[in-house]
């Protein structure tokens, strides 16, 4: 079987590290065209991969008979033209967060997709396939800690880029939560109540940071994130889930411990996402291209998050922006899932 053909649009952080992993460690797939807002930064990495392209306009990229499959890594309000121009041309694409900027067209985008009867749209909630998320889900599933009842998260950023702002933490950081507590306890989230602390005097001004957030699930689980971007530390991802038979707990950052004179101990925490996650990413993406691979004879495009797990993070994270206004817990508004069948 010949290597699938990707175009990566976005070559961004994100995107160019997709680029990077596809040409290095993923098998049976290579870049053959390369999008960018920034044309020259396009063109620029198109001449550093044999056989790949940069083509300017997106939806160009798309539809080009060289591309059989689409990576997005674009600005979150230009994937609903961008994915409706994938369902349009048939191709599978694997869409960073958000799905959509609002609920209504994420909406839109899993009704057009379902109607295709085909699954084309997997979403990047790459945590699902970081292996200590995963040991933590089979021992869910396994009931190894009886009926789960409440989770602690801690979400902290060294830094965020200096356009981010208060209702950012909410739809760029606590989205990872809102997907964790979905993917995890296998259920939707009913209710979210944002609170906010005095801001940290390091945060810049006007940015609410931190912020607590509290999840009620369908079933009346319990979840607090503490959301903490601007600590000047490091990247810290932590997962603590209690059920009625103990406890378990993932992202303690002890890789490798090391002792050293003059009597110090201790080990180092990943500075972002990107070192954090890496091997979540190589894992969905390998997994990814082996699922489009396989889709012409399943229909199914997808092994992972897909078109409705990004419209009910949209769902979630409209109602934490509603609680940030507010403070109140806001009741999360979404549609039934078996009244769009093949969602
Ligand atoms: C960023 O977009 C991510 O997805 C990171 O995982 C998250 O930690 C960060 O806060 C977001 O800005």
């Amino acid at each position: 079987m010949s290597d699938l053909r990707i175009a990566v649009l976005g070559v961004g952080m994100m995107g160019a590290d997709h680029v990077a992993r596809i040409g290095s460690r993923i098998a049976g797939a290579r870049v053959t065209v390369v999008n960018d807002y920034v044309t020259e930064k396009a063109e620029q990495l198109a001449a550093t991969i044999p056989g790949c392209r940069a083509i300017a306009d997106p939806l160009d990229a798309i539809a080009d008979p060289d591309v059989d499959a689409v990576v997005l890594a674009t600005p979150g309000p230009t994937h609903e033209k961008q994915l409706l121009a994938c369902l349009e041309y048939g191709k599978p694409v694997m869409c960073e967060k958000p799905l959509t900027t609002d609920v209504a067209t994420s909406l839109e985008i899993v009704k057009r997709e379902a109607e295709l009867g085909k699954r084309l749209i997997q979403v990047g909630f790459m945590r699902r396939f970081d292996l200590e998320y995963a040991a933590l889900k089979a021992l869910l599933d396994d009931g190894g800690l009886g009926t789960p009842l409440v989770m602690h998260c801690t979400h902290r950023n060294a830094a965020v880029p200096p356009y981010f702002d208060s209702s950012m933490i909410v739809k760029d950081s606590l989205v990872h939560e809102v997907d964790v507590t979905r993917f995890l306890f296998d259920e939707e989230i009913s209710s979210v109540q944002l609170i906010t602390p005095s801001a940290s005097p390091g945060a810049p001004e006007g940015l609410q940071d931190p912020q607590i957030a509290i999840f009620r699930t369908a079933t009346g689980k319990h979840v607090d994130v503490e959301l903490f971007v601007t600590t000047g530390v490091a990247y810290e991802v932590r997962t603590e889930v209690i059920g009625d038979n103990g406890s378990a707990m993932i992202g303690l950052d002890v890789g490798l411990l090391r002792k050293s004179a003059p009597g110090r101990w201790g080990g180092e925490i990943t500075p972002s996402f990107k070192e954090r996650f890496w091997l979540a990413y190589d894992i969905e993406i390998q997994r990814w291209v082996n699922a489009v691979r396989a889709g012409e004879q399943t229909g199914d495009y997808t092994d992972g998050p897909v078109a409705w797990d990004g419209y009910a993070a949209a769902a979630v994270c409209a109602a934490g922006v509603a609680s940030l206004e507010s403070g109140l817990p806001v009741e999360v508004e979404m549609v039934a899932r078996d009244t769009i069948p093949g969602a």
